[in-house]
């Protein structure tokens, strides 16, 4: 599997926009996606222009900042979304029609023969209209619906010739990896163009499940800063990244500004309202911290022992805590060196005893390790 062919399609301004606490104004949309063309994602799908009047103003606010990053808006399979999109000059667009029973029967109420030959009449039509635009045609809920209706429907709309990406979508957030991972190595077999994996995480797979799409030949991932979207939203921007970094660390760091992520996640979380989880990929309060004794040992001898992220790689530095009953004396003895204090091996081995035994009765902080260190030399020097 390599990352050369793979594109990040960030869509905090679409899929972010329909979580419960977003309430983006112009400026903020503005603020994310420039945050999001510094740390370099390749596209940025934004909400379709059909959804408000401002929502239509904020495309082409977006479309006039000119960022590296291809815009992108998500219409629906109608002539009408495809030519108020086209009119405000985005560089792709994601259209999508859901296919699933569910969705067909309280959605649309098209059957799989009305749905080809809508897509065909307004993908075709898209196509005449814009011949560079970038096309990409996607299904709804595409891991509930029947297979066979699925494969029809992407079939036909191959055949039609116009489209550069499929989409397949995990709208309810029910798929596997390995069911990920069928359905994108069969599109990449029977078809020949690009594929993008949306995948929502009310199961916890979001991530497996993007990886499982990269390596069964995906070359777009659809990601949110944070992970947010509606429910409990879909693969997060960190998390992937995160995931990445583990296959091909160098590419990653060469592909995209990861000392970018600390401030984007941040910035986002506090414009919809949230915290940044303590448990976050890379961004997460205690993502970089060490604790047991046997850890931080190994972590201040060689950091990779315990860590398989470098956080320094993303701007970051790691924290080792040892005011704690867990903690160990090689811990307290780079302490004891860092304060200047002149202790023996055995000397420092008996103040991490009385540390634990304090530990034992009472939550300790760092003073209070200090403070005991000084105390245990000037002890030691009564004592000579
Ligand atoms: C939605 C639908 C979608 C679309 C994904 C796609 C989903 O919430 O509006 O266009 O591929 O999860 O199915 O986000
Ligand atoms: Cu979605």
């Amino acid at each position: 599997m390599s990352l050369e062919n793979f594109a990040i399609i960030e869509s905090t301004l679409r899929e972010g926009e329909q979580f419960a606490g977003a309430n983006f104004t112009p400026d903020q949309k503005v603020r994310i996606a420039r945050a999001l063309d510094e740390f370099g994602v390749e596209m940025l799908e934004l909400s379709s222009p059909c959804a408000s009047a401002q929502s239509e103003a904020d495309v082409r606010l977006i479309v006039g900042l000119k960022l590296s990053a291809t815009i992108l808006t998500h219409i629906r399979c109608t002539r009408d979304d495809a030519r108020r999109a086209l009119d405000t000059s985005v560089g792709g667009l994601d259209v999508v029609i859901g296919t699933s029973p569910a969705l067909r029967q309280h959605s649309h109420g098209k059957s799989i023969d009305q749905i080809i030959d809508v897509a065909s009449d307004v993908l075709c039509y898209i196509r005449e209209q814009a011949p560079n635009i970038i096309l990409r045609f996607s299904t709804e809920d595409s891991f509930r619906s029947d297979e066979a209706d699925l494969l029809r429907v992407y079939l036909a709309v191959s055949r039609l010739g116009v489209v550069n990406r499929f989409g397949t979508a995990d709208t309810v957030g029910i798929a596997t990896p390995a069911q990920v991972s069928q359905l994108v190595a069969q599109l990449r077999r029977t078809t020949h163009v690009d594929v993008e994996f949306h995948g929502h995480n009310d199961s916890g797979c979001a991530i497996a499940n993007a990886y499982a799409a990269l390596e069964a030949g995906a070359t777009h991932i659809d990601t949110t800063v944070l992970g947010i979207g509606e429910r409990n939203g879909i693969t997060p921007l960190g998390g992937l990244i995160a995931r990445l970094y583990m296959l091909d660390r160098t590419r990653i760091i060469n592909k995209y500004h990861l000392d970018k992520l600390y401030a984007l996640d941040h910035m986002v979380a506090e414009m919809v309202g949230v915290e940044v989880p303590f448990n976050n990929y890379i961004t997460g309060s205690t993502a970089f911290t060490h604790k047991a004794g046997i850890h931080t040992k190994a972590v201040l001898a060689a950091p990779e022992t315990y860590e398989s992220i470098n956080p320094a790689d993303f701007g970051l530095k790691r924290e080792v805590k040892i005011a704690h009953r867990l903690t160990g004396w090689n811990a307290i003895r780079g302490r004891a060196n860092e304060l200047g204090l002149a202790l023996t091996d055995d000397q420092v081995k008996e103040a991490t005893q009385h540390i634990k035994t304090m530990a034992d009765r009472q939550v300790l902080d760092m003073q209070d390790v200090d403070e005991i260190l000084r105390t245990w030399v000037s002890v030691e020097a009564k004592a000579d």
